[in-house]
């Protein structure tokens, strides 16, 4: 099956999912334009915040790209951060689905997954940057 979604910077980790006996994909058609999903984090001690966006919005079973974006506590964008996310459904694990996103230097960053199985799913993010550290978890409903 060709990939519909051009490689560009991303890592595309995620076929493990189809080991763990789930749906077959049904590749989304992959947006242009990224708008802002559910999801946004609380403030942590260290003074991170993120937010997740999808693209598409309302992911279909297959490849999604997932966009953090990382401020610091005055809402500016930090860059050069690691960050990491990995997935899985909320009610039964789907396997190791897990990267570090690529910097997109603009204080988002990007990774493409594939939710290979309709239904909920928790997005799980870590970022570090120089002395601070993150961590949140976001809902997506992968239809
Ligand atoms: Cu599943």
């Amino acid at each position: 099956m060709a990939l519909k979604i051009p490689m560009r910077a991303f890592a595309l980790v995620g076929l493990l999912a189809l080991a763990a006996g789930c749906a077959g994909m049904d590749m989304a058609a992959h947006r242009a334009a990224m708008t802002p999903s559910s999801g946004s984090s609380v403030p942590k001690a260290s003074g991170l915040r993120m937010t997740l966006m999808t693209v598409p919005k309302d992911p279909a079973v297959g490849n999604v790209e997932l966009v953090v974006s990382v401020m610091d506590a005055n809402g500016d964008p930090v860059t050069g951060a690691t960050v990491r996310i990995s997935a899985d459904m909320t009610d039964h694990p789907m396997g190791d689905l897990s990267g570090e996103a690529a910097d997109q230097g603009t204080g988002r960053y990007s990774i493409v997954m594939n939710l290979g199985m309709a239904g909920e799913w928790k997005i799980m993010v870590k970022a570090a940057a120089s002395r601070e550290e993150a961590a949140d978890e976001f809902p997506v409903t992968v239809k």
